[in-house]
């Protein structure tokens, strides 16, 4: 049985990671290419994002049907190939699962239109407040009302978000056993994980308007989320020892984590939440410019690491993902830092007490997309909101200058393999355009170079393994209220863990609050550095210090 906090998981965006047939779009069999990458880095799992048949509106997070695999992404044989192949290299697949909504092309959602009252029932309909006024004053995350009007049943539908995701009904024990059904498929198929997307909005509560707020209150961590939950994990993955899964929490509360993600709470393994990753948001709200407020980092990070420890909970770490803006050029530097500032953040979670998530790309130090014109983009909550923006007053470049920073798409460019063109991702025409410095940023030039952020990953994955202060160990802050340095304490049995980081370009100097008589550098991103009392920290310096009595 593979350890799950001992292990890394590898994240794969699979039309973004390796086109194997020329059509621009990476494939199954682009993956199975990249294993021995994939090996070298070291990891244990990858998490692949939806392939199953779908409009792709959403990506393929809009799914028209669970059993079979979009033909654009391959076959099934490429897909068992897949799986055994990943096995010959010690790696395991962990599937990726929308059960919030299918997409509006789904047969269970066509029969609804057509006015099958049974598939009607999997989903949420319900009349409006007045002739033609949405039942809610609920806001869709993609932008819009959640409410479509459908004119021919005189009913609405929920979609939390696109118009074509509409969300299914887990009220109806109909749907929970189809979806039962589904992940059993895949389990038969040698699946040794999941990924559940958005999956604690599964449970909707009262449909009511909400006066101070988007409607999320009234569906985030609903009332039956726990139950259905355990009966899923019961009925399914819970069967099997060797799963691990990790639900994708939105908006969540750490309350509900602990039990989400509690050892014996029968849920889930593990859980990730968002709350680290809106502190360049103001408050809830994305399409803004604020920069990013370092102490409430921080103390979100802090706060999370404690209480789920506190409440036997694991934590899923992570800085980065298809939805998020790529790390370096978020709380790093594209510029003269860009290699210690990407191996700085990258210091920060792997010494965590948690499951560290790579999403494909940060290994390398991949930049956000810098992308000039709409034409380049592609995520439809890009173009929504560009289209929003401006409907609220914004310029044309001021709604630029949002989604160059925010946007889903600059963490969706192209993986970028070697110097040649197109980064070597496609020798056709990349669905969505590669990144203009994959000549400078590529894994194939890390692969050679000893020192690269490539390397320092690798390190980091096989510390995990070897020292299990990092896999086991408690956590505990270190001087909370530095403004520049973020630096924790692990502990476990006879070891100690030091993690010092410098969060930003400036010097500083600083005195561990801690006795450092013993400790031992184990990494860090300059060279020559001893554990001494009084350190200067030189520009995003992080350190791993370790001690053994
Ligand atoms: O994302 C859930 C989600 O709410 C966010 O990450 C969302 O993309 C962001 O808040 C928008 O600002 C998951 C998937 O990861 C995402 O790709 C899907 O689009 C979404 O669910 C719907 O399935
Ligand atoms: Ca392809």
């Amino acid at each position: 049985m593979t350890d799950f906090k001992k292990s890394t998981i590898y994240q794969i965006y699979p039309k973004s990671f390796y086109d194997s047939n020329h059509d621009g779009i990476g494939d199954l069999n682009g993956v199975i290419n990249k294993l021995d990458y994939l090996k070298e880095l070291g990891v244990d799992y990858i998490w692949l994002t939806p392939f199953f048949v779908s409009p792709q509106n959403d990506n393929g997070y809009d799914v028209e049907d669970y059993y079979r695999i979009d033909p654009r992404y391959g076959t099934m044989d490429d897909f068992e190939k897949l799986v055994c192949e990943a096995e010959k290299r010690g790696i395991r697949l962990m599937l990726d699962m929308v059960f919030n909504h299918t997409s509006s092309r789904h047969e269970w959602f066509r029969k609804a239109l057509a006015g099958d009252e049974k598939y009607k029932k999997y989903y949420i309909f319900k009349k409006g407040k007045t002739q033609g006024k949405a039942p809610t004053n609920w806001e869709s995350k993609f932008g819009g009302s959640a409410w479509e009007y459908v004119p021919e049943m005189g009913e609405f539908y929920l979609h939390l978000f696109d118009v074509s995701q509409p969300d299914l009904n887990w009220d109806n024990e109909e749907v929970r056993k189809e979806i039962q059904k589904i992940i059993l498929f895949w389990m038969e198929k040698g699946v040794k994980g999941f990924r559940f997307d958005v999956v604690n909005l599964i449970s909707k509560g009262d449909f009511a308007d909400d006066e101070c707020g988007d409607g999320r209150r009234f569906y985030t961590d609903g009332p039956n989320i726990h139950n259905y939950l355990k009966e899923l994990n019961a009925q399914t993955f819970g069967r099997d020892a060797e799963i691990v899964t990790v639900g994708e929490m939105s908006s969540t509360s750490m309350e509900n984590c602990f039990q989400y993600a509690g050892e014996k709470s029968g849920e889930l393994s593990m859980v990730f939440n968002f709350h680290h990753l809106k502190v360049d948001f103001a408050g809830n709200e994305k399409w803004v410019l604020v920069p990013a407020d370092f102490m409430k980092l921080k103390k979100i990070l802090f706060d999370w690491q404690e209480g789920m420890e506190k409440h036997q909970a694991w934590n899923a770490v992570f800085w980065c993902n298809h939805d998020q803006p790529r790390v370096v050029s978020r709380f790093g530097s594209e510029g003269r830092y860009w290699k210690e500032s990407a191996k700085m953040l990258a210091t920060l979670i792997h010494g965590m007490r948690g499951t560290p998530y790579i999403y494909q790309g940060e290994e390398i130090g991949m930049t956000n997309a810098g992308f000039t014109d709409i034409s380049q983009y592609r995520d439809v909550e890009s173009l929504n909101h560009f289209r929003i923006l401006q409907e609220k007053g914004l310029t044309r470049e001021d709604a630029y200058r949002i989604l160059q920073v925010h946007s889903r798409d600059n963490g969706r460019t192209p993986m970028q393999w070697e110097k040649t063109e197109n980064g070597g991702f496609t020798d056709g025409t990349p669905w969505i355009e590669v990144n203009k410095n994959y000549e400078d940023i590529n894994a194939m030039q890390q692969l050679e170079d000893e020192d690269s952020i490539f390397h320092y990953y690798q390190k980091l994955i096989r510390l995990r393994k070897e020292y299990d202060v990092i896999a086991y160990g408690s956590f505990r802050t270190l001087d909370e209220q530095n403004p520049s340095v973020l630096a924790y304490m692990r502990e476990h049995e006879d070891q100690k863990l030091i993690v010092v980081c410098n969060f930003y370009e400036k010097e500083v100097s600083w005195e561990c609050p801690e006795e450092l008589e013993g400790f031992r550098y184990l990494i860090g991103n300059y060279k020559g550095r001893e554990g001494k009392k009084g350190v200067r920290l030189r520009a995003y310096e992080a350190m791993m210090l370790y001690k053994r009595e």
